[in-house]
C-alpha cells in the first residue's frame, strides 16, 4: 500500500457547486506536479450525477490557475492537508477554502498559508480567490517559519449567527506566550466580500478556564 501519490489523502470538501441537487466534491491532490513543479499540489472538483460521482463538468484548481494569488512552486504541496466549504460571502452559493501550509511567505519557509475560492452559479470560480498569512491584517500572530499555519486541517461553520459561514484555521506548531508547540486556532469571520481578517479570533487551550498551555500539544490539530 505504500506510495507517494496522496490523491485524496486531505479533507474534501462537499458542496452542490452547480446546484443540480447532486452533491459534489473537491479532492485534493497535493503532491500533483503543476507547471514542471514537483509538489506543487493542486485539488480537483468532481460532480455529482445519477449515477454518482464523475469527473466530467469538473475542474482542476492549482496555484497558477488564472486569478489565484501566488505560484505553484516546488514543495508547496497546496491542498495539504485538506479543504472545507462553507458560504462565506452569504450569496448562497457555497465558496470554497484550502491550505497550503508548506507554502514559504518571504524568506519565512512552512509558514503556511490558506487561499478563498468564491462559489459561482455553476462551479468553484479562481477569479476573486484570496490568499491569507498570519500577517493578514486583523489575524492574530505574524507570519513565522516552520509553523505550518493552516495544517493539518481547516473547518467552518457560522458561529456568531449571522448567516456567513465562519472559518477555523489551526496553527498547530505555533508558540503560545513561549510555549512551543503549543498552539492555537484562529476563528475568521464570513463577511459580504468573503473570508476577512477583521474581527479574526484566537482561541488555544487556555482560553478555557483552568486549563493551561502546553507544550508540543499542536491544540486544534491532529498532529
Ligand atoms: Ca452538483
Ligand atoms: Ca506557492
Ligand atoms: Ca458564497
Ligand atoms: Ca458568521
Amino acid at each position: 500500500m505504500v506510495t507517494s501519490n496522496s490523491f485524496g489523502y486531505g479533507t474534501p470538501a462537499i458542496a452542490d457547486w452547480n446546484h443540480d441537487g447532486y452533491d459534489d466534491v473537491v479532492i485534493t491532490d497535493y503532491n500533483a506536479t503543476v507547471g514542471g513543479q514537483t509538489d506543487a499540489g493542486q485539488v480537483i472538483l468532481f460532480r455529482g450525477s445519477p449515477t454518482g460521482l464523475t469527473a466530467i463538468g469538473g475542474r482542476v484548481i492549482n496555484q497558477n490557475s488564472a486569478g489565484v494569488p501566488d505560484v505553484a512552486e516546488v514543495d508547496d504541496n497546496f491542498g495539504y492537508l485538506g479543504s472545507t466549504t462553507g458560504d462565506f460571502n452569504r450569496d448562497g452559493r457555497p465558496d470554497l477554502a484550502v491550505v497550503t501550509e508548506y507554502e514559504s511567505v518571504g524568506a519565512d519557509t512552512y509558514a503556511g498559508v490558506f487561499h478563498t475560492f468564491p462559489g459561482t452559479a455553476t462551479s468553484i470560480g479562481t477569479t476573486g480567490a484570496k490568499l491569507f498569512t498570519q500577517d493578514t491584517a486583523g489575524i492574530p500572530g505574524a507570519v513565522t517559519a516552520n509553523t505550518y499555519f493552516g495544517g493539518d486541517t481547516i473547518w467552518s461553520g457560522d458561529f456568531n449567527g449571522d448567516g456567513f459561514s465562519d472559518l477555523v484555521v489551526p496553527c498547530g506548531y505555533c508558540v503560545v506566550a513561549g510555549i512551543n508547540n503549543a498552539g492555537y486556532t484562529i476563528v475568521l469571520r464570513g463577511s459580504a466580500s468573503g473570508v476577512t481578517g477583521v474581527g479574526a479570533r484566537q482561541i488555544k487551550r487556555s482560553s478555557t478556564p483552568g486549563e493551561a498551555d502546553v507544550a508540543d500539544t499542536y491544540f486544534g490539530t491532529g498532529y
